[in-house]
């Protein structure tokens, strides 16, 4: 194999459109997934190329922007675990950062390990079309680059693919209008201006607080109300930071042993074996701590019982009435149609009190739907919103849509998105069958998909180095799952998430966005967790990598 440099004459910026470079392993992404999988393979003395759409390393954090944007894992749960040297120098400024800092934290990443010389940047790829007679991926990216590599591993991000509303005028609107996942680099003024926020899931929570605070006048278009819960961050303070610092052993071992990879281990007792004054002290206790304790860390059955998930959801209805003043408000803000903790939980840090705010308005347009956007704001069945600015906090095409955004062919030409038509079908979330060398960090199917998520890419790209390190080592040029061995893990993904009352939930995790009527509905995660999610991938390797065809 010729080395970057040699294979693009030079830097890398200097590469000619539609020269093909050839290299041992292409990277699509340079977020957490990618950065990582781009130092280990590097490591073990693979040339790599990295294609990344952003401007700047960081996936997720790069487009982000929006205000309000930060962690719900606490920060030091978040960073990468790889480098002792680079936990010991990095200082995480809050228990909960936000997104400059994150950002800021992966240009740190990027340049300590010196990875930017194998990115190309502003470069998304299109196309991956795998050449069965080479044993190779090609890539072509938008902005006409070639590439030629034995492996192709995506790194794509989850929530990569932003959705905009289907609603009619949407783009008629004359006022500034911007996804909250395609946020401008300038700050943006809300003073004065008369802001409306469309959807209120766990990025609308975050900017809806954060834009009431200056906005002449907030109005809040919700469908689906959430159960929300508080955040409770706080700046880290030096004797604190010392301690981490001396800690983080037991902060990683502890992630690693909790079913979402969390700092949160649920409590093993169902909420239906204690009393009730047991159970409200619990969940008094879990509501008043920082982070992801009252979802994942709650008693074990909240997310299998319907019975233990009343109760708790009726505790979180009380909480919301105790927040919010006017009582129809209140009501209009606590979710009916699904229960706490089945779809993704938003945290907050004084979200509800917003709704006591004069200058904040709650739609419901589940009463009154969004009939269409004009050029002056908002019309629902009953009334029109005039607005300066509108932020569409819509969310994703999840988990599938950025793989479905590329042109991605394996064997005899056929179409990875035609393949995942009815839903994902993979091994362990990280292959699929007839796309050889084709390796998804992240997948769909993947237990990456419900997790702390940088946890579990350590897992995800720890995994996948080692295991082209067995193949270099046996000299093997193929692998690809064999059809049964992708049923069988399908088939269990799908019998583990019916015993959760996520399967039964429209959220991201099953494939439901009413802005993508064709999406199939299906579980496009994995929720058997992450400690049992790792031993059977280790027990797949240590087996020669059982259920997979190695040539
Ligand atoms: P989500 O959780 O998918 O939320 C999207 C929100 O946008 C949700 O409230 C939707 O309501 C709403 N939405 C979408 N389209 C419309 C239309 N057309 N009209 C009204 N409301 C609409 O995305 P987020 O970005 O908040 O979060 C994604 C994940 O990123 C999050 O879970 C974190 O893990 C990070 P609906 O629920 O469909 O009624």
């Amino acid at each position: 194999m010729r080395s970057l440099a040699a294979a693009s004459g030079g830097t890398i910026q200097e590469v000619h459109v539609q020269s093909i470079d050839r290299v041992d392993a292409i990277v699509i992404g340079a977020g957490m997934a990618g950065l990582y999988q781009l130092y280990r393979l590097r490591e073990l003395g693979l040339s790599i190329r990295v294609f990344e759409s952003g401007g700047g390393v960081g996936g997720t954090w790069y487009w982000n922007r929006y205000p309000g944007a930060r962690f719900d894992s606490e920060s030091y749960s978040y960073g990468y675990s790889f480098s002792e040297e680079l936990l010991q120098e990095w200082n995480w400024s809050e228990h909960f950062a936000p997104q400059p800092e994150t950002l800021r934290y992966l240009n740190f990443v990027a340049d300590k390990f010196d990875l930017r010389r194998h990115i190309h940047f502003d470069s998304r790829v299109t196309r991956a079309i795998f050449d069965e007679d080479r044993g190779s991926w090609e890539i072509e990216t938008g902005d006409g680059r070639r590439a030629r590599a034995r492996f192709l591993i995506t790194a794509v991000g989850p929530l990569s693919a932003p959705t905009l509303p289907r609603i009619e005028g949407r783009e008629s609107f004359k006022g500034e209008s911007y996804h909250t996942a395609r946020w401008p680099h300038e700050p943006v003024d809300f003073s004065g201006k008369r802001v409306g926020v469309i959807g209120t899931g766990a990025t609308g929570v975050q900017v809806i607080q954060e834009v009431a605070k200056t906005a002449g006048h907030l109005t809040v278009f919700q469908r689906t109300p959430n159960w929300c819960a508080p955040l409770h961050n706080s700046p880290i303070e030096p004797e604190r930071q010392a301690e981490i610092q001396a800690s983080y052993p037991e902060i990683f071992e502890k992630c690693r042993e909790s079913h979402g990879a969390f700092l949160h281990a649920a409590d093993p007792r169902s909420a239906l074996e204690v009393s009730a004054e047991e159970r409200v002290a619990l969940w008094e206790r879990l509501y008043a701590e920082p982070g992801f304790g009252i979802w994942m860390g709650n008693f074990s059955d909240i997310l299998v019982s319907e019975e233990a998930n009343a109760l708790v959801s009726e505790f979180m209805r009380g909480k919301i009435r105790a927040r919010v003043r006017d009582p129809e408000i209140a009501e209009k803000l606590t979710p009916k149609n699904h229960g706490f903790g089945t779809r993704r939980v938003p945290l907050e840090t004084g979200y509800y009190e917003v709704y006591n705010q004069d200058n904040v308005l709650l739609v419901d347009v589940l009463e009154a739907p969004i009939q269409r956007i004009t050029p002056d704001g908002v019309e629902t069945g009953d009334a029109t919103y005039e607005l300066d600015l509108l932020i569409h906090a819509t969310g994703f095409d999840a988990i599938t849509g950025a793989f479905d955004r590329i042109d991605i062919r394996g064997r005899a030409g056929r179409t990875l998105k035609e393949k995942w038509a009815d839903g994902p079908r993979t091994h362990l979330g990280l292959q699929s069958a007839g796309f050889p060398n084709l390796l998804t960090l992240v997948g769909p199917h993947n237990a990456a998909t419900f997790c702390n998520i940088p946890r579990c890419i350590e897992q995800n790209v720890e995994w996948v180095t080692e295991l082209l390190r067995y193949m270099r080592d046996h000299q093997y040029q193929r692998i690809e799952p064999t059809e049964s061995a992708e049923n069988e893990w399908t088939k269990h993904v799908y019998e583990i998430a019916a015993l959760t009352l996520l399967s039964r939930t429209d959220s991201w995790f099953t494939g439901v966005n009413q802005n993508l009527p064709d999406k199939k509905h299906t579980f496009l995660a994995y929720a058997g967790g992450s400690p049992a999610y790792r031993a059977r991938c280790n027990e797949i390797a240590a087996k020669g990598y059982e259920g997979f065809v190695l040539q």
